[in-house]
This record gives structure tokens, C-alpha cells and sequence, in this order.
């Protein structure tokens, strides 16, 4: 890039987190689509949201531990909740039994080490009533109360943007997900490099972005002429925190991140914090052991 955002050539392996009120279930992070559980119902999950025991720097002590060395955490889902004190819509983690704001937690503990944080923003929404849910994959049917309006939908994501780009202090990257068929708005990205310059941008969102996003297994499909970050999670299921999950092999983790190191790309590994807040134990336990083995890579 040539610019603030080079830190993401030296930083090659990151902490990919899905939490949120699907963690509650400990089902899939897609669950209200999924099961089709109805808005009302799932909505309800909001007042038993109360990570008690969720704390940013037992998340950063086991990155660190691994070797990764940046975090990217969803601050909005599909579900459509957010994880910030968000002044657009109600439907966040200030109106809960909780009552704190999380992402101001995690860049506080971020900014203090000096570990990059980039923040993951789900552009389909299945909770806000302008966006345009049509019934298409992974989309609700729009519900009797809504008023699908694409327009005013951008502005709600432009502002939601605007909050998590200068309430946060510095931020490393900005990880869409989503994007509308395809709505270009090249402004929007425009607006996180001037309010963040340091933040990299991924393809899922208004325009093709800095870097592509292969996920799960499907290298051979990938682009190496551009810029790649792969993703992937340590759970087979799901993103988010499973009852149950089969989890990968570490020796297929292991195998899926040096394909894509030896091409020069970068990696987000995911973990599913559970509803308190805690890593499961075999997802620490898969980070932390791959971790083992990933300084040895890295020095070599
Ligand atoms: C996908 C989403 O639909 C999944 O739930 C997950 O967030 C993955 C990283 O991206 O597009």
C-alpha cells in the first residue's frame, strides 16, 4: 500500500471473533436465519445478554500467546445487534442487563498493548426495518413492520460507520460483510480511510476494497493477484460458539494456514466466545497449540 496501512504485511495472522446474542444459544451465529425463528422471538435474546464474565484481556493474553497479532471482532452480525453504545438504533449492548459497551472495552485493552483491531460490520441486517430483506440467501422475509429503503438503510451504515471510526480511536482494518447485490458506494470506504488511515478494507462491502476474503477451504479458488486474507474458523459448524462442534484437526489448521502464508496472504483464525464472554476450552486449546507450532513458522 505504501502507506499507514502497511502494518498488514508484517502482521500476518489474526484473531477472528463472532460473538453476540446468538452465543447465548450456542447453535450457529446465523441462528435467527437458520431456524427462522421470528424477529420477535429472537429479539428477546437482548435481555438476557450479560457477559459477566467477558474480558478483553484473557482474549489479547491468548492471541498473544498464539502468535497472532491483530483482532477483528463482529460488532454487528447479521442478527443486526451491536456490541457498541450506537445512538442509531436501540438494539444494542447498552439496552441489555449488561448495560456495557464492548467495542470500547476491546480498544481500550487493544490501544493499551498497542494490538491492532480491525471491526467486522455485517451489512445484511435481519433486525433494522429499512433494510431491504427479500427472502434471498440469508435474508429474512421482510417483516409487516418494516419499510425496506435501500437509501435510507446506506445512511444508517454510513452513521453506524461514522460512530465506530471516531469514538474508538485508532482502528487497523474495517471487515465487511454482506454487501447489498452489490450497492457501490465508494464513498463509504472513502470515509473510513479519511477517519482512519491505518485501516485496511475488505472486499465485502461497497467496493472491491484492499483485500480479497476466502473462507473455510477453498484455496483453489482463490486470486493471489490481489491482496488475500483468508478466514477461517476452528469449529466445521459454525463461526460463532457451538454446543457440541465438531472441531478441525490442528494438523488441518496447521495445513490451511501455511498454504496461504506460503503465498504471502494473511489469516484470520476464528474463535466463538461463549454467552459469558469465555473462550471455550477447545477452541483455546486449538488457538494456543497452533500457536506452538506457528512461532516456529514464523522465525523460520
Ligand atoms: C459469512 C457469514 O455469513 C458468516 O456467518 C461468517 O460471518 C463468515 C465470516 O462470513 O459471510
Amino acid at each position: 500500500f505504501g502507506d499507514g496501512r502497511d502494518w498488514w504485511f508484517a502482521h500476518r495472522y489474526g484473531m477472528f471473533v463472532h460473538w453476540g446474542l446468538y452465543s447465548l444459544h450456542g447453535w450457529h451465529e446465523q441462528e435467527q436465519w437458520r431456524r427462522r425463528v421470528p424477529r420477535s422471538e429472537y429479539q428477546k435474546l437482548q435481555a438476557q445478554w450479560n457477559p459477566v464474565k467477558f474480558n478483553p484481556e484473557a482474549w489479547l493474553d491468548l492471541a498473544q500467546e498464539a502468535g497472532m497479532e491483530y483482532l477483528c471482532v463482529t460488532t454487528k452480525h447479521h442478527d443486526g445487534f451491536c456490541l457498541w453504545d450506537t445512538k442509531l438504533t436501540r438494539y444494542n449492548t447498552m439496552n441489555t442487563p449488561y448495560g456495557k459497551d464492548i467495542v470500547r472495552q476491546l480498544a481500550d485493552a487493544c490501544h493499551k498493548r498497542r494490538f491492532p483491531l480491525c471491526l467486522y460490520y455485517s451489512i445484511a441486517d435481519w433486525h433494522h426495518p429499512n433494510y431491504p430483506n427479500q427472502g434471498r440467501h440469508h435474508e429474512i422475509p421482510a417483516q409487516p413492520e418494516d419499510s425496506p429503503d435501500l437509501l435510507a438503510y446506506t445512511e444508517f451504515v454510513r452513521g453506524q460507520v461514522r460512530e465506530l471510526c471516531t469514538q474508538y480511536g485508532e482502528l487497523h482494518g474495517f471487515w465487511w460483510d454482506m454487501n447489498v447485490d452489490l450497492h457501490r458506494d465508494p464513498s463509504i470506504n472513502a470515509l473510513i480511510r479519511q477517519l482512519q488511515p491505518k485501516a485496511v478494507i475488505n472486499d465485502r462491502g461497497y467496493d472491491d476494497g484492499d483485500f480479497g476474503t476466502p473462507e473455510r477451504d477453498y484455496e483453489s479458488k482463490v486470486d493471489f493477484a490481489r491482496r488475500v486474507e483468508a478466514c477461517q474458523s476452528v469449529g466445521m459448524e459454525s463461526w460463532s460458539w457451538r454446543k457440541g462442534e465438531d472441531y478441525y484437526t490442528d494438523r488441518h489448521l496447521m495445513r490451511s494456514i501455511a498454504k496461504f502464508r506460503a503465498r504471502d496472504a494473511n489469516y484470520l483464525l476464528n474463535v466463538g466466545p461463549k454467552g459469558d464472554g469465555t473462550i471455550p476450552t477447545e477452541s483455546a486449546g486449538i488457538v494456543r497449540r497452533l500457536g506452538k507450532w506457528y512461532h516456529t513458522v514464523r522465525e523460520a
